[in-house]
Order: C-alpha cells, then sequence, then structure tokens
C-alpha cells in the first residue's frame, strides 16, 4: 500500500453557519474540528480565519488564537493557514497571517475571477508573500486554479521563491477558474517537476468525484466543510470528521492509506514541530 497526505479545509471563506450548522468558525469550535479531522485520517487541517461575528478576516490576533487553540486541542496536527482568507481582504492584510507563523500556508499565485466576485493576487505582492513565507520556513501550497497558474507557480520556483518538493493543489469548479475535468488534471500532473507533492481540491458536486480520480492517478487528497457541505444530494455533512472519514475509505479501496504527521513531515521537508514553522 503507497500512502497518501489527507488535508482537512474545515472552514472557507464563503459558508455560513445557515448554510451547514456544521461549519466550525470561533478558535475553539476549528480546534475541535481539527482534532476530529485528525483522529479520521488527516494530517493536515487548512483553515480560514473568521472574526466574531463570522465574517473572513485575517487578522493576525486571529490567525494566533487559531494557531495556538489547535496547537492545545491536537498538537500533533500541521496546521496549513490560508493566505487566501476571503475576497473582500485587502492583500496587505492577507500578507501578515505569515506572521502567525504556521508550518504551512496557501500562496495563491495568480488573480482571477472567482464565482461573482475578485480574487486579487498582485504580482509583486504575491512575491512579497512568498519570499516572506521562505524566510519564516512556512512551506507554501501552491493554489492553482487555471493551467496557465502553473506556468506562474513553475516561475516562482526557477525564481528561487519557492523551494521543492512543491506542494500543489488543482482547484477545479470554480467558476472563473478551470472546470471539474480529468482531462485537464492529467495535462497539468504531466506538466509537474518530479518529485512534486499534488492534490485535487474538488468543488462543490466535483469533490467526491475528481478527488477520487485523483487518488487513483497518485494523487493526494484534500476534503472538507470548505469544499462541500454536503456529503450527497440532500444529505449534508455533519462534520469534517464524517468526510475525512468516507474520503479515508476511499483510499483505502484504491489501496492507499493515509500517512501519518511523521511521514508527511519527512515527504513536504516540514519542520518538525507539526503545528509552527521554523
Ligand atoms: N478556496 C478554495 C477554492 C486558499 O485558501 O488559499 C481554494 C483554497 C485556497 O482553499
Ligand atoms: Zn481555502
Amino acid at each position: 500500500m503507497s500512502t497518501v497526505i489527507i488535508t482537512a479545509a474545515l472552514t472557507g471563506p464563503i459558508a455560513t453557519k445557515d448554510d451547514n450548522p456544521a461549519l466550525p468558525t470561533s478558535p475553539e469550535e476549528i480546534a475541535v474540528s481539527a482534532k476530529g479531522a485528525y483522529e479520521a485520517g488527516a494530517a493536515i487541517v487548512h483553515v480560514h480565519l473568521r472574526d466574531a461575528q463570522g465574517r473572513p478576516t485575517a487578522h493576525l490576533d486571529v490567525a494566533r488564537r487559531v494557531v495556538e487553540a489547535i496547537g492545545e486541542a491536537c498538537p500533533e496536527v500541521i496546521i496549513q493557514l490560508s493566505t487566501g482568507a476571503g475576497l473582500e481582504v485587502p492583500y496587505e492584510d492577507r500578507m501578515k497571517i505569515a506572521e502567525a507563523r504556521p508550518a504551512m500556508a496557501t500562496l495563491n499565485p495568480c488573480t482571477m475571477t472567482f464565482g461573482t466576485g475578485e480574487f486579487r493576487n498582485p504580482p509583486h505582492q504575491m512575491r512579497t508573500l512568498a519570499a516572506r513565507m521562505m524566510e519564516l520556513g512556512i512551506k507554501p501550497e501552491l493554489e492553482i486554479y487555471d493551467t496557465g497558474h502553473l506556468e506562474m507557480g513553475l516561475a516562482l520556483l526557477h525564481e528561487g521563491l519557492l523551494a521543492e518538493p512543491l506542494q500543489v493543489s488543482f482547484v477545479m469548479g470554480v467558476r472563473g477558474g478551470m472546470p471539474a475535468d480529468p482531462a485537464l488534471l492529467s495535462y497539468l500532473v504531466a506538466h509537474l517537476p518530479s518529485g512534486t507533492n499534488w492534490q485535487v481540491i474538488g468543488v462543490g458536486k466535483a469533490n467526491l468525484p475528481m478527488t477520487s480520480i485523483g487518488l487513483a492517478m497518485g494523487g493526494n487528497a484534500r476534503t472538507g466543510l470548505e469544499d462541500t457541505l454536503m456529503l450527497e444530494k440532500g444529505r449534508p455533512a455533519t462534520s469534517n470528521a464524517e468526510l475525512v472519514a468516507r474520503l479515508v475509505g476511499v483510499a483505502r479501496m484504491l489501496q492507499r492509506e493515509p500517512a501519518t504527521v511523521a511521514e508527511v513531515v519527512d515527504i513536504l521537508k516540514l519542520p518538525s514541530t507539526p503545528g509552527r514553522a521554523g
């Protein structure tokens, strides 16, 4: 059996508790959900920050509180903060999230239309963020929403702003980005440097089919309430742990065993303290 890195995306920037009451938003709820996801098989938790009203934020105090709360509830799990934050959060604020020094953080390389909004990732500031993450020893996860974004990611590698092994997500199913089409996934995987770790982020109804295809192709896998609020049509997920447990079941059917945190630290060349950088 080969291993698979499982990531749980606990809470995104868009859905609210009205959409699914199981969505964790406060640092304490996020920490409890992180523990549940870890116990179900996730080695990494991907986290967006929410303020006291449940809105996306990049406030450094919230970032520090989230890292601390997860560290207390589940010291084993690898913490990945989203620097995507939310469409309305200014880039200058998003850059400060790195100062909470999570072990991992996302890096979104290109500006794009995102549903009905605009996702701004200005080239100069994005490079400044990449450089700061490197300085702090934070492992970036490159978020690829369209085929051309990979070219930008490879340029950053060439410029010395990313280090191998790359950690890459292919986001499929966002309107404004690439559709959830296995032909596009084949193209992207074929253009990765060897040794790259990759996964599919299948949004909404693409979540289960696209992550399953990614697993069958040898990729890693991510799920969670950020990516889908539903287990199936008409059946809301009751927790992040439930979505992770289902994904672990798919992985095992494909002869893939969830990697332990120690294995992920080794595979991704992370610092040995799982929650923190440096
Ligand atoms: N929101 C997802 C479509 C990030 O947070 O920086 C992609 C994502 C990236 O999770
Ligand atoms: Zn995210």
